[in-house]
């Protein structure tokens, strides 16, 4: 049944196109169905004759010829147009097979929409016009497939301009129509030799006899009398008036619905591929940000291994050395030793976690939006293929290594500028001043604070006087500027840091004093030798409790573990999750299964002998 077709059609379109394709086709197809006439579509290369037949049949009803029915030995028809007349409308196309690719695929839109299609070839019958006509009437210029998409009545085939085959009418009558059915037969046997079943009606038209009346824009009709007994137009009237309106409207819709099914096949395959392709980034991302996570944990655990070492061994050079006689005394040393080393131990491992980012960006496959070509439709089905979870892996990483320079940056030449112990005293300094101000207006004087030079700089003078009328910030701002202190919040932040620092080794300063002491004795003993060891082991303890202390970077954890759990998550974006790529699976297949039970229904049209009720 045609109506079980269209739904069958409708149905399988939807699901592998989605709803908007079905809304397009219902909105193109409404447009033929509104009309009580029985639309009448003429194709065939350029120059055929189409305008002036649509003429001629109008001139035989007696219609108005409208303006844009232009006719002339050049291409003449470039878009679709259409004209009314007793019950029929005439759809004029553009000549197809012209080196414009644009006016094809124009006129083809039109052969499916349409209640009667009328393929004119010329009487030199070209191999394109054998082509064409098979296609037509196999079905495979509606679907790959092919199918019985035009029943009987609803194609008919003209060869045009049958009064250039060679023969004049005038001269010769006879010799005319001998011409004229050799010509017919040569249809025929091209045809039978590419088609099965029934071939479609095949009438020689002399529309217009040597285009006479090609410049007349209304010739009458007597001035065609001459050639009423030859020239086919009566043959091809009657042609048009057999069909049965109900039966072909019923034809165009089925024909209407399998091209736009066969369009939608074709965007559904390329959809499809698109998204196996998504699907095969996405694994790998998936696996080389795997490779990435372990090759940051193996950074990592080597930075972490290094500082310790580090630390342990400033510690033993301390003692080696010697000459210091106070707990502070040793404190403060070890302390300044521990400054700088860490800060150049902390600018190289930031920097291998930067290179491990950069390639993390360069190795990753951003998502690249505007690559999906296709229809709005099947773009939009692509999309949901898409992991959802990415969430810009490639900006973080960006971000990443940007922080990452400027901290590297800036640990390189990390100066405290206070000396170890007075530290403790500049900071309860500072804190002082800090609790005297409302949250608020700290955290506004913190940000302004950070920027570079702004005490000085006349540019922020006027917000820096704004936030001085606030409670304590004043204050603050004085002792900010006061030389030998703390000069800024990110300077007390660091300085927070060293002071933690301080105390570990404040803590192990008397074990490693006794270490010292006994480096001076000239012979060690043997208990002496047992009780170094002991101290040793006390002290490597501390280096290790100093080691994690400077890895977790404190309360806000903004140290190196920070650091790299900023990397891990920057990295983990940069991958779809198994459940990402399970999803983008589950839609490949639904998308996979949706065009191919299109692509079945459009088979199944192929394999049957007719499509009507
Ligand atoms: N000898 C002869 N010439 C004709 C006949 N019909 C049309 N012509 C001429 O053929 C040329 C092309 O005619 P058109 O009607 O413009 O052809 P068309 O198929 O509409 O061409 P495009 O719009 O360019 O695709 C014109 O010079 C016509 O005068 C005919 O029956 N016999
Ligand atoms: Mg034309």
């Amino acid at each position: 049944m045609s109506t079980d077709w269209v739904q069958r059609l409708r149905g399988a379109i939807e699901a592998a196109a989605g709803s908007q394709t079905v809304a397009d086709a219902d909105t193109a197809w409404r447009q033929v169905a509104d009309s009580g006439t029985v639309r009448t579509t003429l194709v065939g290369p350029w120059s055929a004759g189409k305008s002036s037949l649509i003429k001629r049949l109008l001139v035989e009803d007696g219609s108005p010829i409208p303006q844009w029915l232009t006719v002339s030995a050049s291409r003449e028809t470039y878009e679709i147009r259409e004209a009314g007349s007793a019950g029929f409308t005439y759809v004029d196309t553009p000549g197809l097979g012209s080196d414009e690719r644009r006016h094809d695929l124009l006129a083809l839109s039109s052969v499916a929409a349409t209640d009667l299609l009328v393929v004119t070839v010329t009487p030199q019958l070209l191999g394109t016009d054998v082509d064409r006509l098979t296609a037509l009437v196999d079905g495979t210029a509606i679907t790959p497939y092919g199918g019985a998409f035009f029943p009987p009545g609803a194609l008919i085939v003209v060869i045009a301009k049958a009064d250039m085959a060679g023969v004049d009418p005038i001269d010769d009558l006879d010799g005319f129509r001998a011409m004229v059915d050799r010509k017919r037969s040569a249809v025929v046997t091209a045809l039978q030799r590419r088609v099965r079943g029934e071939l479609p009606p095949i009438i020689a038209v002399v529309a217009d006899l040597g285009g006479q009346h090609a410049r007349n824009p209304n010739p009458s009709a007597a001035a065609f009398a001459e050639g009423r007994e030859w020239d086919g137009v009566q043959a091809l009237r009657a042609a048009l008036a057999a069909g049965d309106g109900r039966r072909l409207r019923a034809a165009a819709q089925v024909r209407h619905w399998a091209r736009t099914g066969a369009l939608a096949l074709e965007q559904a395959t390329a959809a499809v591929s698109q998204s196996q392709d998504q699907l095969r980034r996405m694994e790998a991302d998936r696996s080389r940000v795997l490779v990435l996570e372990e090759e940051l944990a193996a950074v990592d655990a080597s930075a972490a291994s290094r500082l310790r070492d580090e630390i342990r061994d400033e510690m033993h050079s301390v003692i080696m050395q010697g000459g210091v006689d106070t707990t502070a005394q040793l404190a403060e040393k070890i302390s300044e030793r521990l400054d700088s080393s860490v800060a150049a131990w902390h600018a190289e491992s930031t920097s291998k976690l930067v290179a491990l980012a950069r390639r993390a960006q360069i190795e990753l496959t951003p998502v690249a939006a505007g690559a999906l070509a296709a229809s709005p439709h099947v773009e939009q089905f692509v999309k949901h293929a898409a992991f959802p979870g990415q969430r810009g892996a490639d900006a973080q990483l960006t971000d990443f290594v940007a922080k990452g320079l400027l901290l590297a940056d800036k640990l390189q030449e990390l100066r405290l500028g206070v000396k170890g112990a007075d530290v403790p005293h500049h900071l309860n300094e500072y804190q002082a001043l800090v609790d005297r101000i409302h949250p608020d207006a700290y955290a506004r004087t913190l940000s302004l604070l950070g920027i570079d030079g702004v005490l000085t700089d006349p540019r922020y003078a006027q917000e820096l006087a704004g936030l001085q009328k606030h409670e304590g910030v004043s204050d603050l701002i004085t002792y900010l500027r006061k030389p030998g202190g703390i000069t800024s919040p990110a300077h007390a932040e660091k300085l927070k840091n060293t002071a933690h620092a301080l105390r570990i080794a404040a803590d192990v300063a008397p074990v490693l004093l006794e270490l010292v002491h006994m480096q001076q004795q000239e012979r060690a003993s043997q208990h002496l030798r047992d009780k170094r060891a002991q101290l040793q082991l006390q002290a490597d303890g501390a280096a290790k409790r100093l080691a994690d202390q400077i890895l977790s970077g404190g309360a806000q954890n903004s140290g190196w573990r920070g650091q790299v759990a900023e990397l891990r998550t920057a990295l983990q974006a940069g991958a779809p999750s198994e459940d990402d790529l399970a999803a983008a699976a589950q839609r490949g297949r639904d998308l996979t299964a949706a065009r191919d039970s299109l692509d079945s229904v459009l088979r199944q049209m192929a394999a049957v002998t007719s499509l009507e009720d």
